[in-house]
């Protein structure tokens, strides 16, 4: 779908939003340069939006299906069309296999459909946490780390399916979230289902092609309740560093125990050089894949600081940025609109931020007076600037009110019909 209008659309909001950017100007003391600079950092940021969440997510207790959702590739495309044309910021597609096998002769409208959007293929995700259909062996008692070779053996053919889907598109990384371990002791002996799942990736690692890599995703608990086999960033860590340098440990925030302290994480990975990006959501519980920034936005803008400080120390250091999020309750592209901005803000804010000065206080042991800057950034209404880059950009000065003035979701409906159901979750 092409839309229709957005530079009117701005115009209504031209003079409000002006005002806006002049006060931001004002109140931070900030120069033309430098605003320009922060802009310009926003307008190359790009996060992908997984297949997955364009259609209405589930729990385990039921799914209340949206309406006019995408049923099959080609529309899911379209659907983060409409959301990179709004926000100029979703500029990429994760696909998850089997849920988007592609075959051979429908890459060329899958290819042609995202080029003229101007998205891209961002990583490739594999499943073994279900089974498929016609799958001559179950995951039941897991896949990589299965203690019969040919269930494990059948995992890693799959890992290198997803490697060739991804390589007909474009893709460039290969994401692995294993469901694998135990809900019982007893069940798994811990030593030998680790040395398992480190032989199985090393199969998938050694099938990578030249320029690929492999992210590796932690999560504590869910869906085994006892324990899992890689449970945390430093089991992910470890199995990256064993691997070799295409492997690296992907960060999702969901999955870390309450009150975890994930900027401190990340900057540890980026440290090593093991950190391959996010997964973004928010949670107040568990995994709970809430909209980014619905709970915990401050938590949110001191990762981002870590992340602006790695990349100011190392320029190609180079991030795989997506939103892994459930919309159960919301229409998805609302829900994924509100995820985008959160993420963009939290990046505003944390660029805002007098690094040199805060490295002054750190030497200094002021502590006041570091709590006083990070806090001084992220109570900055850095709004205009984020639209401010979305606007230059061609995208819209208020995503949401557009999505919902222009009726997208009715017109979605219109051409889908009430009950298409996504495939996948
Ligand atoms: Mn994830």
């Amino acid at each position: 779908m092409q839309l229709k209008d957005i530079n009117s659309f701005n115009e209504s909001y031209r003079l409000q939003h002006l005002k806006a950017l002049d006060y931001l100007k004002v109140s931070r003391n900030i120069t033309d340069d430098q605003l320009l600079d922060i802009v310009q950092q926003l307008k190359t940021f790009q996060v992908a939006i997984p297949s997955w969440a364009l259609g209405t997510g589930g729990t385990r207790f039921g799914r209340f299906s949206g309406a006019g959702e995408p049923g099959d590739l080609q529309q899911k495309i379209q659907d983060v069309g409409i959301l990179h044309q709004l926000n100029r910021s979703s500029g990429a597609i994760s696909l998850h296999i089997p849920w988007d096998t592609l075959s051979e002769d429908e890459i060329q409208t899958i290819r042609e459909e995202a080029a003229q959007y101007e998205i891209l293929f961002d990583a490739v995700n594999s499943n073994t946490f279900q089974d498929q259909e016609g799958q001559s062996l179950s995951y039941k008692f897991g896949s990589l780390c299965h203690v019969d070779k040919a269930v494990r053996n059948q995992a890693i053919a799959h890992m290198k399916e997803v490697i060739d889907q991804g390589q007909l598109v474009g893709s460039k990384s290969l994401t692995v979230w294993l469901s694998d371990g135990a809900s019982f002791p007893g069940q798994l002996d811990f030593k030998e289902a680790l040395q398992r799942v480190e032989e199985s990736l090393r199969e998938v690692y050694d099938y990578l092609p030249e320029d690929w890599q492999m992210f590796i995703e932690y999560k504590p608990y869910e869906p085994n309740f006892y324990s899992t086999v890689i449970s945390d960033w430093g089991t992910s860590y470890l199995l990256a560093e064993s691997l070799g340098p295409k492997a690296k440990t992907l960060v999702d925030l969901g999955h870390h125990l309450p009150n975890t302290n994930i900027e401190q994480i990340v900057a540890t990975l980026i440290y090593k050089n093991k950190l391959a990006g996010f997964h973004f959501n928010d949670s107040k519980y568990g995994d709970d894949d809430l909209t980014v920034g619905a709970l915990k936005p401050y938590q949110l803008f001191l990762i981002f600081c870590e992340l602006v400080k790695g990349m100011k120390d190392n320029p190609s250091l180079s991030l795989a940025w997506m939103i892994d999020a459930s919309h159960n309750i919301k229409d998805p592209l609302e829900d994924i609109l509100q995820s985008v901005e959160a993420i963009m803000l939290a990046y505003a804010q944390a660029l805002m931020v007098d690094y040199k000065a805060l490295k002054e206080t750190q030497l200094a042991n002021d502590v006041t007076y570091a709590q006083e800057i990070l806090q001084d950034a992220y109570r900055t209404d850095v709004r205009p600037v984020v639209a401010e880059a979305r606007i230059q950009e061609g995208g819209a000065y208020d995503p949401l009110q557009y999505y919902r003035q222009y009726q997208l979701r009715e017109q979605l409906i219109e051409k889908r019909g009430l009950y298409v159901k996504a495939s996948g979750l």
